[in-house]
């Protein structure tokens, strides 16, 4: 049971192509396999795996070449100098992860290279080889050379020591900490394949809001032998680090950072980090952030703190990454504003090995969000990007929601903070402003279930955040084909409708949720369907009411110079942008301002009646996958096709469920009809 949502896009399911199967027999007519290490060990594997199961015929392995038609695996040092002259100057074009994969001929006789500087890059080299084959590429006269253009590509997992998962919808931890460090749980390795084949490498293991045992000698043991497994894959183990584990195990009465003993404490426990995983990747901090503590409690400020710690991995070559995501229960005014207020003046002065992680947009990971405008902003810091892989906000693992969509719009935004075309990606690539530490986070969607992620399709934002972090210039439709061809089936009658469901509905979510700009207006605590009431929770700006302000005067937050002037975080190209009503994207409309019910939008239909038909939009896109993924029954297993039947029934149910919450509330201040075409709620 759940054979195939287990294997995730590593199917490899039979070549089904007659001619592209002869094809490719004809030309892979054995390995050649050159290194020796434990990850050469993995390719060769992954690469035998791979031919066995899509060509159904062994492929045999030699120690050399002999003969024609052999796909050569090696990296650099391990090619003779006929190779290394055959591959020309390709090597100066990568990086240390790189990959280049070659048709090349040797005495007359063609063969198939992949090669590399590191054992790593041939390893991300022969994915991307067995990826054409899953999605019926052609492999003649192959000349692809890739570098990844981040260097951190990172999950960050908020699992905590007790294996919950804070907002993770798949089940419990996958790290099992009572049974390590001497039972290795198969899925540890399955896990590091995985992300190793979207080249992803790095994970943080833990919670930014958990405990600090795990940074006890107990605790560091079980992470060692999770660091061991994931090493052949290229994936670097990171930790949390809370600030006052100095006090809390350390037994120390304080946590300052200028606090010499706790500057040494710091250090001392680096160094006993090192000695036990040599190529740890460093700390991911949360500090004074909804309630955790941090160097403010001090009196210090943020770059005491990270300084402090970058310090003490330093001498290891250890990176901080410092989350930028604060905001203030004492200053309600815009919590949109908080972070870039607090950071920004910061920049330029944090140590070389900080990178200021930021989350994707100024509130919190909702189906919408402008990009956050520290981005640009920070020119002489490092600034890395978080998103949320998790669906917090958009449905937990039971609505189907793909994600890349969402990334992608993110990463092509410009922020013109050096004049037109400075898109986010070029900040998260470290191009805009000359970087050398660049890095993307997603905040992992994985747990125990058995498909790991809950949703089949909850794959795909795993998948395509890993694709997306390697190359942010990717396109997500793209990503959404290789994703469908290798998890479930070339066939085109299958990919072209999914492959289109997928891609609106992210759309579809924005307009069953949270049209025009709408935020936070989810339930609170939990964040699961629609709760834009007033809430009882203490903080205010937790009421999803401090976000939309409806009133009988209309609707949204004004954001623009007559509000909090958060337009102005923004460089003035964009701010000017934003800041009238009739200039702002109108999918950004309700974020930047407050407008009357009858402010008529582009189509010329008034504000309450746009709504309430982008409500009714979002739902009949819904019914629209439903009837989409109906057709589609011939070419899926029937596992996975009453799986996905299944949640699409709730989505659609919950999609009501949200129009009409939302529209019955919103109706008691607009005091409007229902135009035609919108369900009446029953
Ligand atoms: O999105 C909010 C979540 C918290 C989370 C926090 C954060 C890990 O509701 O659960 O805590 O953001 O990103 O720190």
């Amino acid at each position: 049971i759940a054979q195939k949502d287990y294997k995730l896009w590593l199917q490899y399911d039979k070549t089904t192509n007659a001619a592209l199967a002869s094809e490719y027999k004809n030309q892979l007519q054995g390995i050649v396999s050159l290194g020796n290490s434990e990850t050469s060990k993995i390719s060769l594997k992954e690469l035998e795996t791979g031919l066995f199961n899509m060509l159904e015929n062994k492929p045999e392995v030699f120690p050399e070449i002999k003969g024609e038609n052999k796909i050569i695996v090696g990296s650099k040092s391990s090619l003779t100098s006929e190779i290394q002259k055959a591959v020309g100057s390709d090597f100066d074009k990568i990086n240390e992860e790189g990959f280049i994969i070659k048709s090349i001929s040797l005495k007359n006789k063609k063969h198939i290279l992949i090669t590399a500087k590191n054992d790593i890059g041939v390893l991300y080299g022969v994915y991307n080889f067995l990826r054409l084959l899953q999605t019926n590429k052609s492999i003649q006269n192959l000349n692809i050379i890739e570098a990844p253009k981040t260097n951190i590509r990172i999950l960050n997992h908020w699992d905590n020591l007790d294996r919950t998962v804070e907002r993770g919808y798949a089940g419990f931890s996958l790290w099992n900490w009572q049974k390590l460090p001497d039972f290795i749980d198969q899925r540890y390795i399955d896990y590091a394949r995985a992300n190793a084949s979207v080249g992803i490498n790095g994970t943080v293991l833990t919670n930014v809001n958990a405990n600090a045992l795990i940074l006890t000698p107990q605790y560091l043991e079980k992470v060692e032998a999770l660091a061991n497994v994931f090493r052949p894959y290229g994936i670097k183990v990171y930790l949390t680090a809370r600030f006052s584990a100095p006090i809390e195990i350390g037994g120390l009465k304080t946590a300052d950072p200028k606090d010499v003993d706790v500057a040494n404490w710091w250090k001392n426990k680096a160094a006993e980090i090192y000695k036990r995983i040599p190529d740890f990747g460093g700390f991911l901090v949360k500090a004074n952030s909804e309630g955790q503590p941090g160097p403010q409690n001090y009196g210090r400020d943020h770059v005491d703190g990270a300084n402090m710690l970058a310090d003490a991995v330093a001498p290891f070559g250890g990176v901080i990454m410092w989350r930028a995501f604060v905001y203030s229960e004492h200053d309600v005014n815009d919590r949109a504003k908080q972070a870039y207020a607090e950071f920004q003046p910061y920049d330029g002065k944090f140590k070389d090995n900080v990178i200021v992680q930021v989350k994707n947009g100024a509130i919190d990971f909702q189906p919408r969000e402008p990009f956050h405008p520290l981005f640009g902003a920070m020119p002489k810091t490092p600034l890395m990007m978080e998103f949320q892989i998790t669906q917090e906000y958009l449905g937990f693992s039971t609505h189907l929601v793909y994600l890349p969509k969402l990334y992608q719009e993110v990463l092509e935004s410009d922020t013109y903070q050096k004049g037109k075309g400075s898109l986010v990606a070029k900040v998260v690539d470290g191009t805009l402003d000359q970087h050398k530490l660049t890095g993307i986070a997603g905040v992992s969607n994985i747990g125990n279930d058995l498909n790991w992620t809950g949703h089949p399709f909850a794959q795909a934002n795993w998948y395509g955040f890993g694709r997306l972090a390697w190359d942010p210039y990717l396109d997500s439709e793209t990503i959404a084909d290789e994703w469908l061809r290798c998890t479930f089936s070339n066939n085109e009658n299958f990919i072209k409708p999914i492959k289109e469901m997928m891609m609106q509905s992210r759309e579809a979510v924005v307009n069953y949720m949270t049209p025009l700009g709408l935020h936070h207006i989810m339930d609170t605590g939990h964040h699961y369907g629609p709760g834009p009431w007033v809430s009882n929770l203490s903080r205010p700006e937790w009421n999803p009411v401090y976000y939309h302000k409806a009133d009988k005067n209309g609707i949204g937050f004004d954001r623009s110079k007559t509000g909090t002037n958060a337009t102005a975080q923004y460089a003035s190209e964009v701010e000017k942008i934003f800041d009238n009503p009739a200039t702002c994207p109108e999918k950004d409309l309700l974020w930047f301002h407050h407008v009357s019910w009858d402010y008529k939008l582009k189509n010329g239909q008034t504000l309450w009646n746009g709504m309430a038909l982008k409500y009714q939009e979002g739902v009949d896109q819904v019914k629209e996958m439903q009837n989409i993924w109906n057709r589609t029954k011939p070419y899926v297993d029937a596992e996975r096709f009453k799986e996905v039947e299944m949640l699409l029934n709730i989505q659609y149910k919950e999609s009501k469920w949200w129009r009409d919450a939302c529209l019955l509330y919103f109706q008691q201040f607009s005091g409007k009809e229902l135009p035609k075409g919108v369900e009446k709620p029953n």
